[in-house]
């Protein structure tokens, strides 16, 4: 029998039959319990396992290619992985849906109980970690050799609880019962070193010892990301700390002193014990920088091990390596890389970093400065020590480069420097993405625009053909098929088969039925079918939807505003046509971020109000349901009618959310901003309500000497939603919120109200024609094939990455 990669292991079973005794032997030997006694989770934990072990044949082909090829590898390195559940993707991906339903069944359970039980993972914040769970399913089904890399926190983005008080944060334990889709792999643990001092070499100028003062072991665990209609099964590697033997201290547990004992293995263990929300609160953000080298320490030596598996010395390294930096959070992959090669690999400084610079690519996701990280030098002296001397030294090199450049230019070696000097002496990490990597890209035209004309110029200028876009994409599997199967039944109906689940573009081919009558109909009534499942609305109401991480800049107190001057108009007029309207927010807010939860909570209280009201209740309708994640965005997005994406130009990098909605045949109402703008070129000017400034524009009126309280006089039904909001119904957070939008209104809110509301009459004119709407809804679908992660893909791997697939053997 031939063992290698589980070629000459026995196949696992095809028919119902089969699948079923697959099952149960996984039941009785795997979870070590029968028939007559297995509970819903024994049977959810048998049903994953079952399901798994199919993957995991497909992975163990998947490894045999990629050996036998020794291809280039695309790694990607992400703080953040939002992956969503896991059952039904994997049922999907594994072709088994069918066989998994009928044997539950013989074991009394349906797939939807099971269903209930698949927790997520919720080991991101918002859209940069949705991004990567996206791009990770990508390249599977592209058939790319790729390992994502990233943590595995303990407690994943906080629970939500939304009540009239605003949101409340409770723990996310996620894998609080296990988690059956995991492998671990403890040996492959890495040591990483912390704080400590650097030794000379004597005779080398370059090479130093680094003597940590503290040593963390990493733990591997994988996921296994299946690709759709292909055979590729890559993984997603999470590192987990955990504290060495030694850091146990027994002599003081037998003194009785327990907690002194084991404070060592506590300190340790809680580099991977949460997510990190944000970086807006100062305290922890050394355990933040310290998560960061540890996921950068782990799978960098990771990544090494691999290529040396493989390949003999350093001269191909670069060459079968690309290294993907999710934004800044793993920068220091760049001195860590320069530390192997040089102290430890003992390689002459200029070959290391040739290769190190060659090895990287950076994606960036921001467009905020303060979103654009800084560490103080001191910290990193403290806890890196021998990365900043490396740092040190790449910018210095680096100053040089530019120097000869623009000899004299004194101010743009300071404005360069990844070193920043005002104040307090900081590191500038997006510096150093740029100067240690071979690509940069921005997430959509505009973005990648914005960075080369503003945040980036000066790199920009030096590295023109450094600078890329690539337009991010979403995962047509998980946002159609898994999230609205009746839209997506009828589009294979439509299209003659299931090829636009691999191929998005052919979605265009729906145009010819935008017009068909019976076509319009279906179309309609699973919209509204999908509202009755959702159960938050009346489903013939619009629903229109708001869903996205809570942020002034996305500028869900416009939308507030809006709610208001409805609710005002109605009172004025209560026998007037009123559209009915179901307005959902959802979405977290960081929690230390004290504004962004002031409008989380207005929101809620208005919506009592309204609720209470009878008067306005029968036409308007605001809900907020809590915990917005990937499950909950699944449910909401095929019931949407109307997209807000209302972000002030030139502040969302892209966006994601809206790509989702518009695949699922919501209409946006949008500023020109991000992927806004290719999604109105795409769907067309007239299936998009577009309002407000550009962002030019919106600098423009910064620069001019912006003032809120002008509109606020000069525009009465403005005035009359602000003092509703500041007259004390609604407390102190009304004041607050009233008082920061005339006070200075960061995010040029009161500037874009008129155009907003207008462009929400336009959607009224539009719901009023069924017809027209339908239509428009179809073609927003139609002409959103753009937007699938397999084309955000096929760009980086043509552009940046430079891969080819490697196809991998069907089973014979
Ligand atoms: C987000 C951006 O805000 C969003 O526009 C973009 O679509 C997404 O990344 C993926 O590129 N940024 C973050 C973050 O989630 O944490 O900076």
């Amino acid at each position: 029998m031939d063992l290698r990669q589980g070629t000459g292991l026995r196949k696992l079973g095809k028919t119902a039959d089969e699948f079923q005794q697959d099952l149960l032997s996984n039941l009785f030997y795997r979870r070590g319990t029968t028939v007559e006694s297995a509970s819903a989770r024994d049977a959810y934990e048998t049903l994953s396992l079952t399901v798994r072990d199919r993957l995991a044949e497909r992975r163990a082909r998947t490894a045999a290619a990629h050996y036998a090829s020794n291809p280039r590898w695309v790694y990607y390195l992400s703080a953040e992985y939002l992956l969503g559940a896991q059952l039904e993707q994997n049922l999907l991906y594994s072709g088994t849906g069918d066989l998994a339903a009928e044997a539950v069944k013989a074991l009394g359970f349906s797939l939807e109980d099971l269903e209930d039980l698949d927790v997520e993972p919720g080991l991101g914040n918002g859209g940069l970690g949705r991004l990567a769970a996206c791009l990770v399913d990508s390249l599977a089904t592209r058939d790319i050799p790729a390992v994502g890399y990233g943590i595995r926190y303990d407690l994943g983005i906080f629970r939500q609880i939304i009540t009239e008080n605003g949101q409340t944060e409770l723990p996310d334990d996620w894998a609080f019962h296990g988690n059956p889709w995991e492998f671990p792999a403890p040996d492959d643990r890495q040591a990483v070193g912390f704080y400590g001092h650097t030794e000379p070499i004597p005779g080398s100028e370059t090479r130093k010892i680094w003597v940590p003062g503290e040593i963390v072991l990493g733990e591997p665990s994988h996921m296994l990301v299946p690709g759709y209609g292909t055979e590729t099964v890559n993984i997603v590697r999470l590192w987990s700390a955990k504290a060495s033997e030694a850091s146990f201290d027994l002599s003081r547990f037998s003194a009785g002193q327990y907690a002194e004992a084991v404070q060592e293995a506590v300190r340790a263990e809680n580099i991977s014990k949460v997510l990190y929300p944000d970086d807006s609160t100062e305290l922890g953000r050394e355990l933040r920088l310290k998560q960061q080298y540890f996921l950068v320490s782990c799978s960098l030596r990771d990544i090494v091990r691999r290529f040396r598996l493989r390949n003999e010395g350093w001269d191909t390294f670069a060459e079968k390596t690309v290294i993907q930096l999710n934004d800044t959070h793993p920068t220091i992959a760049i001195p860590e890389l320069m530390r192997l090669l040089v102290d430890e690999y003992e390689l002459e400084w200029d070959r290391a970093w040739e290769i190190t610079r060659k090895t990287f690519a950076y994606t960036c996701h921001t467009l905020l400065p303060e979103a654009l990280e800084t560490w103080p030098v001191r910290m990193f002296e403290k806890l890196l020590p021998r990365h900043l001397e490396i740092i040190y030294l790449i910018n210095m090199l680096f100053l040089r480069e530019v120097e000869a450049r623009f000899p004299g230019d004194h101010d743009r070696l300071r404005r360069m420097s990844i070193i920043g000097e005002e104040g307090e002496r900081r590191v500038r990490m997006a510096h150093l993405a740029v100067v240690g990597t071979e690509a940069v890209n921005g997430v959509a035209e505009l973005h990648s625009k914005l960075l080369r004309e503003t945040v980036l110029d000066d790199f920009a200028e030096l590295w023109p053909a450094k600078f890329q876009n690539v337009t991010n994409g979403v995962s047509p599997r998980r946002f159609i098929k898994i999230a609205n199967p009746r839209l997506s039944d009828l589009i294979t109906e439509g299209l003659g088969g299931e090829g636009w689940l691999r191929d998005l573009d052919r979605l265009a081919e729906l145009e010819h039925l935008a017009g068909d009558a019976s076509f319009a109909e279906r179309w309609q009534s699973i919209k509204r079918a999908n509202k009755v499942d959702l159960g938050l609305g009346d489903p013939d109401s619009l629903t229109d939807v708001m869903i996205k991480r809570f942020h002034e800049y996305k500028r869900q107190q416009l939308k507030l505003l809006h709610v208001i001057t409805l609710y005002h108009r109605i009172r004025a007029n209560p026998g007037g046509d009123w559209i009915p309207r179901t307005i959902l927010f959802a979405g977290k807010a960081a929690p230390a971020y004290h504004a962004a939860k002031d409008i989380i909570r207005l929101i809620a209280t208005v919506a009592a109000r309204i609720e209470a009201d009878p008067v306005v209740s029968p036409y308007l309708k605001v809900v907020f349901p809590s915990n917005y994640n990937v499950t909950l965005a699944e449910r909401i997005i095929p019931a949407a009618d109307l997209s807000e994406q209302i972000s002030l130009a030139g502040k969302e990098a892209s966006g994601t959310g809206n790509m989702k909605l518009a695949l699922n045949g919501a209409i946006t109402i949008g500023t020109l901003d991000g992927a806004n703008i290719e999604i109105r070129a795409r769907v067309g000017a007239e299936n998009f309500f577009l309002f407000g400034m550009d962002a030019y524009q919106a600098a423009q009126t910064r620069i001019n000497g912006y003032d809120p309280r002008h509109f606020y006089e000069h525009d009465a039904e403005l005035r009359a939603a602000l003092d509703t909001l500041a007259s004390g119904i609604f407390g102190d957070v009304g004041h607050r919120v009233a008082g920061s939008l005339l006070g200075w209104d960061e995010y040029l809110t009161l500037a874009d109200y008129r155009g907003y509301i207008e462009a929400q009459e336009e959607v009224e004119r539009a719901w009023r024609e069924p017809a027209r709407w339908t239509r428009m809804s179809i073609l927003n679908t139609a002409h959103s094939g753009f937007f699938s992660a397999d084309r955000t893909v096929a760009d980086y791997a043509a552009r940046i990455w430079r891969v080819a697939p490697v196809p991998v053997q069907h089973e014979d």
